[in-house]
């Protein structure tokens, strides 16, 4: 008899506090522990990480790519791609999270993307997310969900807390070796907190995305494996795009729609509604 895969409890509530979404809406970011039961990191991580290897076209030795080349490997939108992992993109616990931090009624996906730090893949250059969204207010929260429990070694995400009010850095924002210099002497000069810390498996970051961040190189011999989800308020509304990234983003994740339009097309599902 074969046994049928059951899907794993991806929709429970998690107890986030009160405390916990003030945390988050004064400093940027907040990282959860317990947000993802192992066997459910388990179960879904051998999907995520067999599409990466399928879908993956970057097979350049590391040192002839770009610094945004060494910093991962970028696969996006996997939940269009397999059954699997639109279950775990779809679930409802993480996307009340969202919600809750954001104090929205619902939230929509913007996108999911894997990033996985190679063994000796470099830095994740300091960068705002929402530079490159064309998006009408900054309703929106990226949970960053690592596959394995994440050491200092293997670059674990990092983030200037506060920062998400820092305008004047946004336009440096493009994630490079000048965005890594700039957005560092910034940050460094006005005294933002560097909150860099090991994950334990299970915990997963939530942050703004307006908020800085970065990720130090992974200086183990084992690769770093991330999936991300990107969410966005339900009643987001698509801006005017500022630069080529946002005309690509337009173009890519928010297919048909113009500014002024919800950004509801068919990729941009809602996830978690209040009833
Ligand atoms: O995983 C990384 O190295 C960077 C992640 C990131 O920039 C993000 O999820 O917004």
């Amino acid at each position: 008899m074969t046994a049928t895969l059951t899907k794993l409890d991806v929709d429970t509530p998690y107890a986030l506090k009160a405390e916990q979404i003030a945390f988050f809406r004064e400093e940027g970011y907040i990282k959860l522990k317990d947000a993802v039961a192992p066997e459910v990191l388990e179960h879904y991580g051998r999907e995520i990480t067999r599409k990466v290897k399928e879908l993956n076209t970057q097979h350049a030795p590391m040192e002839q790519r770009s610094t945004y080349q060494k910093a991962f490997l970028q696969i996006m939108n996997i939940w269009t791609k397999s059954e699997v992992v639109k279950e775990f993109v779809f679930g409802k616990r993480l996307a009340r999270i969202a919600a809750d931090l954001l104090g929205t009624s619902g939230v929509r996906l913007y996108h999911d993307q894997a990033l996985y730090k190679e063994p000796g893949g470099g830095l994740t250059p300091w960068h705002a997310d929402q530079y490159y969204w064309p998006l009408a207010t900054p309703l929106t929260v990226t949970a960053w969900i690592p596959l394995q429990a994440t050491p200092i070694e293997l670059g674990p995400l990092s983030f200037a807390a506060k920062s998400q009010r820092f305008k004047h850095g946004r336009g440096v924002s493009e994630i490079s070796d000048e965005s890594e210099r700039e957005l560092a002497r910034m940050l460094r000069e006005r005294n933002f907190e560097l909150v860099e810390e090991p994950f334990d498996l299970g915990e997963v970051s939530f942050h703004y995305g307006w908020t800085f961040h970065r990720a130090a190189a992974n200086v183990s011999d084992r690769a770093r494996e991330v999936m991300t989800i990107i969410y966005m308020d339900q009643d987001m509304r698509v801006a005017e795009p500022q630069n080529k990234n946002q005309r690509h983003d337009l173009e890519g994740w928010l297919p048909g729609l113009k500014p002024g339009d919800l950004a509801a097309s068919p990729l941009n599902p809602v996830i978690f509604t209040r009833e």
